[in-house]
């Protein structure tokens, strides 16, 4: 399999951590966003929203859209238990993979937009859009904090949802995103980056 990927994507990161967990063959392919090779028809052929995660397996089967990549890679390996297969476990998974593309992509979307992508694209920092944002992100870490509370994980157990939502907050320090008034997500976050998997797929920052 091959993943096509770029190493300050938030979407590819949560996608390498998984592949590092469990131990899948997998070629990291870096994808240069700033030459526009997303863009070129042969990239286009894979995902034809022309971005980055994709993952092409051994026979050329695409699938794009980190989340899903997520749960392909979890049913190549089901014994790892990160994408259970009961009712409940699975939908309390979806939930979180669901509300991780919907919420909190955008909300932390946000605030990179003003600082990291800001600073990448030589443009000034909207401190008004950036204060609207961090709102939104302390809105939901708020919601984390209550979910964490007597857990581990977000499910209890390690699961996809864990690796997907820890992704918004690998760039939290560029972000401005201080984790103090949520001691329980700030335990979890240093949880889930002690892991192997986790450290060894953080950019060079
Ligand atoms: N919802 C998508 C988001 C993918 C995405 O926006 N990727 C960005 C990098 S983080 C990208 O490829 N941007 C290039 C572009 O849109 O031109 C996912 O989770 O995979």
């Amino acid at each position: 399999m091959k993943l096509y990927e770029h190493p300050f994507s938030s979407a590819a990161f949560k996608c390498r951590a998984v592949v590092h967990e469990l131990g899948l063959p997998v070629t990291l392919v870096t994808v240069d966003l700033m030459k526009g090779e997303h863009k070129a028809p042969e990239f286009l052929a894979k995902n034809p929203n022309g971005k980055v995660p994709t993952l092409v397996d051994d026979d050329g089967f695409c699938v794009w859209e980190s989340n899903a990549i997520l749960c392909y890679l979890a049913a190549k390996k089901p014994e790892s238990g990160l994408l259970p297969t009961d009712a409940r476990g699975m939908a309390q998974v979806q939930q979180w993979l669901q509300w991780q593309a919907t919420t909190f992509a955008l909300s932390t979307g946000e605030v990179m937009s003003e600082t990291i992508y800001a600073k990448f694209f030589n443009r000034s920092k909207d401190e008004a859009k950036y204060a609207a944002g961090l709102e939104k992100v302390r809105r939901d870490l708020a919601l984390l904090e209550t979910t964490l509370t007597g857990r581990e994980f977000l499910g209890g157990k390690l699961t996809l949802a864990d690796f997907s939502i820890v992704s918004g907050l690998f760039l939290r320090t560029p972000m401005g995103v201080d984790l103090e008034a949520f001691p329980n997500v700030k335990a979890w976050v240093n949880r889930m980056e002690s892991r192997e998997s986790v450290r060894k797929s953080l950019p060079p920052l």
